[in-house]
């Protein structure tokens, strides 16, 4: 399977930052890794008529309601309109800042699959949570949103919050052993091997990239900050292939 890289504008860029990221990815790489661009809801319709832009539509967010009387909030149905792929859900930027808790999560995941794009759930332990080795209660808390669903395709960002915009990497083994649980966790909820991919997110950068890509577990990279660089996220995508 191809590795995924996923680019988490986060509220950054620019109508030049995504010519600038056409210009640097433009006609290569794209038989072995697939890339997607999160952008800010903004600059979704750009991205998508864009003549030379190859990674694919991605969102970071949407309602967890279908359209109605909500102001402020972008519906995945709209989304759907603007050729998003793929939905970024459960960021810890906006479980912190934004209070958003598993059951809201669990809405929005419940419309990105009623309208036919793929979430990307992120999910992650604090510091202290890894520290008090009550990860993995607090992944399968976040993993349970899941469980009782028709299973379709799914992708899972794990990204440890210590690790986020910090430098700070999980060591390999920590890595594995965090994205085998999550696996064992989605699987047993009875999604198909072939519907999951899992991957990675937290200070992924062009120079760890090869490092983090060739982990087993690893399917692929949520990247924040050096998706905004865009020759860094070029080669990130190289990387990949
Ligand atoms: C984690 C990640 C991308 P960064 O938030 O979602 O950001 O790569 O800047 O740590």
């Amino acid at each position: 399977m191809k590795k995924l890289i996923i680019a988490n504008w986060k509220m950054n860029g620019s109508l030049r930052l995504l010519d600038e990221i056409a210009a640097a990815t433009q006609g290569q790489f794209f038989a072995n890794a697939e890339a997607v661009v999160c952008t800010p809801a903004p600059y979704l319709h750009a991205l998508g008529q864009h003549k030379s832009f190859t990674p694919k539509t991605g969102a970071q967010n949407c309602a967890s309601t279908a359209n109605g009387a909500h102001t402020g909030e972008i519906s995945a149905a709209m989304l759907a309109e603007f050729g998003v792929s793929y939905c970024l859900i459960g960021h810890s930027e906006r479980r912190q800042s934004q209070l958003e808790t598993n059951a809201m999560i669990g809405g929005k995941l419940q419309q990105l699959k009623d309208h036919s794009i793929i979430p990307v759930l992120c999910i992650g332990e604090t510091q202290a949570e890894r520290d008090h080795a009550t990860w993995c209660a607090v992944l399968g808390e976040q993993l349970a949103i899941l469980a009782n669903q028709n299973p379709t395709p799914i992708v899972i960002a794990y990204e440890p919050i210590w690790a986020i915009g910090t430098g700070r990497i999980p060591t390999p083994d920590d890595i594995y052993e965090a994205l085998a649980f999550i696996r064992t966790c989605v699987t047993t909820m009875g999604y198909p091997a072939g519907y999951l991919r899992i991957l990675y997110g937290g200070s992924a950068n062009a120079e760890n990239a090869a490092r983090l890509l060739s982990l087993a577990s690893v399917d692929g990279l949520l990247v924040g900050g050096a998706s905004l660089n865009p020759s860094q996220f070029a080669q990130i995508v190289a990387n990949a292939g």
